[in-house]
Protein backbone atom coordinates (compact mmCIF):
# COMPACT_ATOMS: atom_id res chain seq x y z
CA UNK A 1 0.00 0.00 0.00
CA UNK A 2 1.43 3.37 -0.97
CA UNK A 3 1.36 6.34 1.63
CA UNK A 4 1.43 9.75 0.61
CA UNK A 5 2.41 12.02 3.05
CA UNK A 6 3.64 16.10 2.73
CA UNK A 7 6.56 17.90 4.95
CA UNK A 8 4.40 20.81 5.09
CA UNK A 9 2.03 19.31 7.91
CA UNK A 10 5.09 20.84 10.18
CA UNK A 11 3.65 24.73 9.64
CA UNK A 12 0.95 23.83 11.85
CA UNK A 13 2.41 23.70 15.69
CA UNK A 14 0.89 26.27 17.31
CA UNK A 15 2.98 26.61 20.90
CA UNK A 16 -0.88 26.48 23.48
CA UNK A 17 -3.57 24.39 23.54
CA UNK A 18 -5.96 25.58 26.47
CA UNK A 19 -6.68 21.91 28.32
CA UNK A 20 -7.96 21.89 31.76
CA UNK A 21 -7.16 25.96 32.02
CA UNK A 22 -3.69 25.52 31.39
CA UNK A 23 -1.92 26.08 28.14
CA UNK A 24 0.13 22.97 27.21
CA UNK A 25 1.76 22.21 24.32
CA UNK A 26 -0.56 20.47 21.61
CA UNK A 27 -2.14 16.75 21.99
CA UNK A 28 -1.90 16.81 18.28
CA UNK A 29 1.70 17.51 17.44
CA UNK A 30 4.47 17.22 14.52
CA UNK A 31 6.02 14.01 16.25
CA UNK A 32 3.08 11.86 16.05
CA UNK A 33 3.78 12.14 12.10
CA UNK A 34 7.63 10.63 12.51
CA UNK A 35 6.44 7.75 14.53
CA UNK A 36 4.09 6.98 11.68
CA UNK A 37 6.73 7.10 9.02
CA UNK A 38 8.77 5.45 10.99
CA UNK A 39 6.78 2.18 11.69
CA UNK A 40 5.65 2.40 8.26
CA UNK A 41 9.65 2.27 6.76
CA UNK A 42 10.51 -0.61 9.35
CA UNK A 43 7.43 -2.47 8.33
CA UNK A 44 8.76 -2.24 4.50
CA UNK A 45 6.23 -0.08 3.43
CA UNK A 46 7.30 1.46 0.38
CA UNK A 47 8.60 5.03 1.03
CA UNK A 48 5.78 7.93 0.68
CA UNK A 49 4.84 9.91 -2.06
CA UNK A 50 4.37 13.56 -1.97
CA UNK A 51 1.07 14.90 -2.89
CA UNK A 52 0.07 16.76 -6.11
CA UNK A 53 -0.46 20.41 -5.83
CA UNK A 54 -4.04 20.98 -3.72
CA UNK A 55 -7.48 20.84 -6.04
CA UNK A 56 -9.37 23.37 -4.48
CA UNK A 57 -12.20 22.64 -6.81
CA UNK A 58 -13.28 19.46 -4.48
CA UNK A 59 -12.60 21.37 -1.24
CA UNK A 60 -14.82 24.42 -2.74
CA UNK A 61 -17.82 21.45 -2.63
CA UNK A 62 -17.33 20.64 0.88
CA UNK A 63 -16.24 23.95 2.41
CA UNK A 64 -18.06 27.26 2.44
CA UNK A 65 -16.51 30.32 0.59
CA UNK A 66 -16.34 32.33 4.10
CA UNK A 67 -14.68 29.91 6.20
CA UNK A 68 -12.16 29.39 3.08
CA UNK A 69 -11.31 33.27 3.11
CA UNK A 70 -11.07 33.10 6.90
CA UNK A 71 -8.42 30.27 7.20
CA UNK A 72 -6.65 31.89 4.61
CA UNK A 73 -6.55 35.64 6.15
CA UNK A 74 -7.35 35.32 9.24
CA UNK A 75 -3.74 35.15 10.92
CA UNK A 76 -2.97 38.33 8.58
CA UNK A 77 -5.98 40.17 10.39
CA UNK A 78 -5.52 38.90 13.82
CA UNK A 79 -1.45 40.67 13.31
CA UNK A 80 -3.06 43.40 11.93
CA UNK A 81 -5.20 43.55 14.86
CA UNK A 82 -2.24 43.99 16.89
CA UNK A 83 -3.35 40.88 19.07
CA UNK A 84 0.39 39.11 19.88
CA UNK A 85 -0.56 35.69 20.63
CA UNK A 86 -2.23 32.38 18.76
CA UNK A 87 -5.33 32.42 17.33
CA UNK A 88 -7.68 31.32 20.04
CA UNK A 89 -11.05 31.96 20.52
CA UNK A 90 -12.54 33.34 23.52
CA UNK A 91 -16.26 33.19 22.94
CA UNK A 92 -19.18 31.63 20.84
CA UNK A 93 -21.83 32.12 19.15
CA UNK A 94 -23.76 29.92 21.88
CA UNK A 95 -27.29 29.40 22.10
CA UNK A 96 -29.98 32.10 21.88
CA UNK A 97 -27.10 34.20 20.43
CA UNK A 98 -26.40 32.60 16.44
CA UNK A 99 -28.28 35.01 14.04
CA UNK A 100 -25.66 33.63 11.44
CA UNK A 101 -23.84 36.64 10.54
CA UNK A 102 -20.11 36.77 10.31
CA UNK A 103 -18.77 39.65 12.53
CA UNK A 104 -16.36 41.88 10.62
CA UNK A 105 -13.72 41.98 13.46
CA UNK A 106 -11.05 39.45 13.37
CA UNK A 107 -11.67 38.83 17.05
CA UNK A 108 -15.65 38.21 16.32
CA UNK A 109 -14.95 36.14 13.25
CA UNK A 110 -12.50 33.39 15.44
CA UNK A 111 -15.38 32.80 17.60
CA UNK A 112 -18.07 32.61 14.47
CA UNK A 113 -15.59 30.22 12.87
CA UNK A 114 -14.44 27.84 15.66
CA UNK A 115 -16.42 25.54 17.53
CA UNK A 116 -13.87 24.66 20.26
CA UNK A 117 -10.78 26.99 21.97
CA UNK A 118 -8.25 23.38 22.22
CA UNK A 119 -7.15 24.16 18.70
CA UNK A 120 -5.00 27.42 18.25
CA UNK A 121 -4.47 29.12 14.20
CA UNK A 122 -1.13 29.75 13.79
CA UNK A 123 0.84 31.58 10.53
CA UNK A 124 1.43 28.12 9.17
CA UNK A 125 -2.19 26.51 10.10
CA UNK A 126 -3.58 27.87 6.22
CA UNK A 127 -0.63 25.94 4.52
CA UNK A 128 -0.51 22.67 6.55
CA UNK A 129 -4.59 22.27 6.35
CA UNK A 130 -4.14 22.49 2.87
CA UNK A 131 -1.05 19.98 2.73
CA UNK A 132 -2.84 17.38 4.36
CA UNK A 133 -5.98 17.67 1.95
CA UNK A 134 -3.74 17.56 -0.83
CA UNK A 135 -2.39 14.19 0.78
CA UNK A 136 -6.13 12.90 0.85
CA UNK A 137 -6.92 14.45 -2.80
CA UNK A 138 -3.75 12.46 -4.20
CA UNK A 139 -4.10 9.15 -2.25
CA UNK A 140 -8.05 9.07 -3.51
CA UNK A 141 -6.85 9.20 -7.08
CA UNK A 142 -3.89 6.36 -6.34
CA UNK A 143 -7.45 4.33 -5.48
CA UNK A 144 -9.83 5.62 -7.97
CA UNK A 145 -6.82 4.81 -10.71
CA UNK A 146 -6.94 1.37 -9.35
CA UNK A 147 -5.02 0.77 -6.44
CA UNK A 148 -7.05 -1.26 -3.76
CA UNK A 149 -5.96 0.90 -0.76
CA UNK A 150 -4.17 4.10 -0.03
CA UNK A 151 -2.67 5.92 2.98
CA UNK A 152 -3.19 9.58 3.20
CA UNK A 153 -1.04 10.24 6.16
CA UNK A 154 -3.02 13.27 7.06
CA UNK A 155 -1.98 16.14 9.68
CA UNK A 156 -3.85 18.15 10.85
CA UNK A 157 -6.22 15.93 10.98
CA UNK A 158 -9.78 16.65 9.30
CA UNK A 159 -13.41 14.99 10.50
CA UNK A 160 -14.12 17.92 13.18
CA UNK A 161 -14.34 20.30 10.99
CA UNK A 162 -17.77 21.14 9.17
CA UNK A 163 -18.54 22.91 6.29
CA UNK A 164 -17.78 26.15 7.77
CA UNK A 165 -16.50 25.45 11.34
CA UNK A 166 -12.75 24.32 12.38
CA UNK A 167 -11.60 22.67 16.04
CA UNK A 168 -10.66 19.71 17.80
CA UNK A 169 -7.62 19.85 15.48
CA UNK A 170 -9.09 20.32 12.46
CA UNK A 171 -8.91 22.83 9.75
CA UNK A 172 -10.41 20.97 5.95
CA UNK A 173 -12.18 17.87 6.58
CA UNK A 174 -9.77 15.63 4.21
CA UNK A 175 -12.00 12.35 4.64
CA UNK A 176 -15.43 14.51 2.99
CA UNK A 177 -13.02 15.73 0.19
CA UNK A 178 -12.07 12.75 -0.96
CA UNK A 179 -15.63 11.07 -0.27
CA UNK A 180 -16.72 13.89 -2.69
CA UNK A 181 -14.19 13.36 -5.41
CA UNK A 182 -15.02 9.45 -5.20
CA UNK A 183 -18.07 10.79 -6.28
CA UNK A 184 -16.60 12.77 -8.83
CA UNK A 185 -14.42 10.09 -10.13
CA UNK A 186 -18.20 8.29 -10.92
CA UNK A 187 -18.89 6.23 -8.04
CA UNK A 188 -22.60 6.01 -6.94
CA UNK A 189 -22.14 5.55 -3.69
CA UNK A 190 -19.28 6.27 -0.91
CA UNK A 191 -19.03 5.35 2.79
CA UNK A 192 -17.32 6.82 5.21
CA UNK A 193 -16.34 4.23 8.25
CA UNK A 194 -14.93 6.32 11.23
CA UNK A 195 -13.20 4.84 13.62
CA UNK A 196 -11.06 7.67 15.56
CA UNK A 197 -11.99 7.69 19.13
CA UNK A 198 -14.03 10.71 18.81
CA UNK A 199 -17.46 11.17 17.00
CA UNK A 200 -16.61 12.86 13.29
CA UNK A 201 -18.76 15.44 13.72
CA UNK A 202 -18.13 17.62 10.86
CA UNK A 203 -18.16 14.39 8.48
CA UNK A 204 -21.52 13.87 9.75
CA UNK A 205 -22.83 17.38 9.72
CA UNK A 206 -21.47 17.79 5.94
CA UNK A 207 -23.25 14.53 4.64
CA UNK A 208 -26.39 14.57 6.63
CA UNK A 209 -28.92 15.21 3.86
CA UNK A 210 -27.28 12.74 1.69
CA UNK A 211 -28.14 9.41 0.81
CA UNK A 212 -25.18 8.93 -1.63
CA UNK A 213 -22.19 9.18 1.20
CA UNK A 214 -22.91 6.58 4.29
CA UNK A 215 -21.55 7.65 7.46
CA UNK A 216 -20.25 5.46 9.58
CA UNK A 217 -18.53 6.58 13.04
CA UNK A 218 -17.32 4.73 16.40
CA UNK A 219 -16.84 6.84 19.59
CA UNK A 220 -16.91 7.60 22.85
CA UNK A 221 -20.51 8.85 24.04
CA UNK A 222 -20.82 12.42 23.66
CA UNK A 223 -22.13 12.58 27.36
CA UNK A 224 -18.74 12.14 28.59
CA UNK A 225 -16.49 12.94 25.54
CA UNK A 226 -15.55 15.39 22.96
CA UNK A 227 -17.25 17.03 20.79
CA UNK A 228 -19.90 16.39 23.72
CA UNK A 229 -22.88 17.80 21.52
CA UNK A 230 -23.27 15.37 18.46
CA UNK A 231 -22.50 11.44 18.09
CA UNK A 232 -25.84 9.93 19.38
CA UNK A 233 -27.48 6.98 18.02
CA UNK A 234 -30.80 8.53 17.06
CA UNK A 235 -29.00 10.93 14.93
CA UNK A 236 -29.95 9.01 11.56
CA UNK A 237 -29.45 11.33 8.99
CA UNK A 238 -32.28 13.67 7.24
CA UNK A 239 -34.13 14.00 4.27
CA UNK A 240 -32.46 11.90 1.21
CA UNK A 241 -30.06 10.99 4.07
CA UNK A 242 -32.39 9.52 6.23
CA UNK A 243 -31.03 6.18 7.20
CA UNK A 244 -27.18 7.24 5.88
CA UNK A 245 -26.04 8.40 9.18
CA UNK A 246 -24.93 5.57 11.80
CA UNK A 247 -23.63 6.70 15.30
CA UNK A 248 -22.13 3.85 18.12
CA UNK A 249 -21.65 5.67 21.11
CA UNK A 250 -19.84 3.83 23.63
CA UNK A 251 -19.17 4.62 27.39
CA UNK A 252 -15.85 4.77 29.68
CA UNK A 253 -13.54 2.01 29.55
CA UNK A 254 -15.02 0.11 25.97
CA UNK A 255 -12.70 -3.12 24.90
CA UNK A 256 -12.59 -4.45 21.82
CA UNK A 257 -15.07 -7.31 22.24
CA UNK A 258 -17.95 -4.56 22.68
CA UNK A 259 -16.07 -1.90 20.07
CA UNK A 260 -15.83 -5.21 17.26
CA UNK A 261 -19.20 -5.69 17.78
CA UNK A 262 -20.21 -2.15 17.14
CA UNK A 263 -17.50 -2.63 14.49
CA UNK A 264 -18.90 -5.75 12.95
CA UNK A 265 -22.53 -3.97 12.92
CA UNK A 266 -21.41 -1.13 11.21
CA UNK A 267 -19.23 -2.87 8.72
CA UNK A 268 -22.76 -4.95 7.47
CA UNK A 269 -24.24 -1.65 7.43
CA UNK A 270 -21.63 -0.66 4.94
CA UNK A 271 -21.73 -4.44 2.90
CA UNK A 272 -25.72 -3.60 2.96
CA UNK A 273 -25.05 -0.04 1.38
CA UNK A 274 -23.12 -1.27 -1.53
CA UNK A 275 -20.94 1.47 -1.72
CA UNK A 276 -17.74 1.89 -4.72
CA UNK A 277 -15.45 3.15 -2.67
CA UNK A 278 -14.83 3.33 0.89
CA UNK A 279 -12.67 6.02 3.25
CA UNK A 280 -12.00 5.61 6.54
CA UNK A 281 -11.35 7.91 8.90
CA UNK A 282 -8.10 6.46 10.99
CA UNK A 283 -7.74 7.39 14.37
CA UNK A 284 -5.88 5.48 16.80
CA UNK A 285 -7.26 7.31 20.10
CA UNK A 286 -9.68 4.28 20.85
CA UNK A 287 -6.34 2.82 22.20
CA UNK A 288 -5.73 1.80 25.57
CA UNK A 289 -3.00 4.39 26.98
CA UNK A 290 -4.33 7.27 24.74
CA UNK A 291 -3.75 10.04 27.03
CA UNK A 292 -7.33 12.15 26.08
CA UNK A 293 -9.94 9.44 25.62
CA UNK A 294 -11.36 5.92 27.28
CA UNK A 295 -11.40 3.36 25.27
CA UNK A 296 -8.99 0.08 25.90
CA UNK A 297 -8.37 -1.25 22.57
CA UNK A 298 -4.72 -2.88 22.26
CA UNK A 299 -2.16 -2.36 19.17
CA UNK A 300 -3.25 -5.85 18.15
CA UNK A 301 -6.76 -5.37 18.38
CA UNK A 302 -5.88 -2.58 15.83
CA UNK A 303 -4.35 -5.30 13.75
CA UNK A 304 -7.59 -7.19 13.77
CA UNK A 305 -9.28 -4.03 12.86
CA UNK A 306 -7.88 -3.73 9.55
CA UNK A 307 -8.40 -7.42 8.89
CA UNK A 308 -12.32 -6.79 9.15
CA UNK A 309 -12.52 -3.65 6.88
CA UNK A 310 -10.75 -5.67 4.52
CA UNK A 311 -13.39 -8.24 4.29
CA UNK A 312 -15.31 -5.93 2.91
CA UNK A 313 -13.59 -6.04 -0.52
CA UNK A 314 -13.69 -2.14 -1.29
CA UNK A 315 -11.24 -0.06 -2.80
CA UNK A 316 -10.37 1.96 0.62
CA UNK A 317 -8.82 5.28 1.13
CA UNK A 318 -7.68 5.33 4.42
CA UNK A 319 -7.07 9.20 5.63
CA UNK A 320 -4.89 9.47 9.10
CA UNK A 321 -6.98 11.99 12.05
CA UNK A 322 -6.23 11.16 15.74
CA UNK A 323 -4.06 9.38 18.20
CA UNK A 324 -2.52 10.51 20.78
CA UNK A 325 -0.51 7.98 22.50
CA UNK A 326 2.70 9.43 20.72
CA UNK A 327 4.88 6.34 20.95
CA UNK A 328 2.46 3.89 20.01
CA UNK A 329 1.38 5.80 16.87
CA UNK A 330 3.15 4.27 14.45
CA UNK A 331 1.99 0.44 15.63
CA UNK A 332 -1.20 1.28 16.12
CA UNK A 333 -1.81 2.95 12.78
CA UNK A 334 0.07 0.58 10.53
CA UNK A 335 -1.13 -2.42 12.25
CA UNK A 336 -4.41 -1.07 10.81
CA UNK A 337 -2.98 -1.35 7.22
CA UNK A 338 -1.28 -4.90 7.70
CA UNK A 339 -4.20 -6.55 9.20
CA UNK A 340 -6.23 -4.60 5.81
CA UNK A 341 -3.10 -6.51 3.61
CA UNK A 342 -2.92 -9.62 5.50
CA UNK A 343 -6.65 -10.51 5.21
N1 LIG B 1 -11.88 19.34 27.38
C1 LIG B 1 -9.06 14.33 16.94
O1 LIG B 1 -8.81 13.27 17.46
N2 LIG B 1 -10.29 17.85 23.19
N3 LIG B 1 -9.41 15.40 17.64
C2 LIG B 1 -11.01 18.88 23.81
C3 LIG B 1 -12.03 19.52 25.95
C4 LIG B 1 -10.27 17.92 21.76
C5 LIG B 1 -9.55 15.36 19.07
C6 LIG B 1 -11.17 18.55 25.24
C7 LIG B 1 -9.96 16.59 21.15
C8 LIG B 1 -9.94 16.66 19.63
C9 LIG B 1 -8.90 14.49 15.47
ZN1 LIG C 1 -9.88 11.64 17.90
Amino acid sequence: MKTVHSEDHRLHFPQGELYGGELVTPFERPSRVEHVLNRLRDRGFPAPVAPDALDMGPVRRIHAPDFLEFLETGWSEWEAAGFKGEMIAACFPARRMHTGRPPVNIDGKLAYYALANETAITGGTWGAAQAACAVAQSAQRLVAGGERAAFALCRPPGHHATADMFGGYCFLNNAAVAAEMFRLDGAKRVAILDVDFHHGNGTQDIFYNRGDVLFVSLHGAPEHAFPYFLGYADETGAGEGEGANLNYPMPPGTAYDRWSEALDHGIGKIRNFAPDALVISLGVDAYKDDPISFFKLTSPDFMDCGRRIAALGLPTLFCMEGGYAIAEIGVNAVNVLEGFEGA
